[in-house]
């Protein structure tokens, strides 16, 4: 289930990134406690990182973009359930917890700590608007 998931996540990655952005969309950061994320309009980079299970991992997202930009952490049924939301959908009672979300605007940086508890596949999305359809997502490998 897992694997399947990784597998549609990264085709939907390498399909939707968009080549002007940056010429090392594939680059995989391996964690220690501190990962550094860049913004721009729409990418993050690196689009993927490895983890080990049980790591506390504090990520610094750099917006250097133009427009503001948001980091999410969840698993494809949280970013999909994330999207409702902020399209104003009132059906869903689920608690949406502030430490899974950050928000940055352009030439910020801000901090979020995530503890990886399980393995498989975690994604960071963008949730403001059109960006998480454009592809803007990272993986992040929990192994
Ligand atoms: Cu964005």
């Amino acid at each position: 289930m897992h694997r399947r998931a990784l597998l549609l996540a990264a085709a939907f990655a390498a399909a939707t990134i968009p080549a002007a952005c940056s010429s090392d969309d594939n680059d995989t950061a391996t964690a220690g406690d501190r990962i550094t994320v860049q913004m721009t309009d729409n990418a993050y980079s690196p689009t993927s990182f490895d983890v080990k299970k049980g790591e506390t991992v504090t990520f610094e997202f750099v917006n250097e973009g133009r427009m503001t930009h948001e980091a999410y952490i969840g698993d494809e049924g949280a970013q999909e359930d994330h999207a409702t939301e902020m399209m104003g959908d009132d059906g869903h009672s689920m608690d949406m917890g502030g430490d899974d979300t950050v928000t940055v605007e352009p030439g910020e940086t801000a901090t979020m700590t995530h503890t990886f508890d399980e393995t498989g596949t975690v994604i960071i999305g963008c949730h403001q608007p059109g960006h998480w359809e454009s592809g803007m997502k990272a993986m992040v490998n929990v192994g």
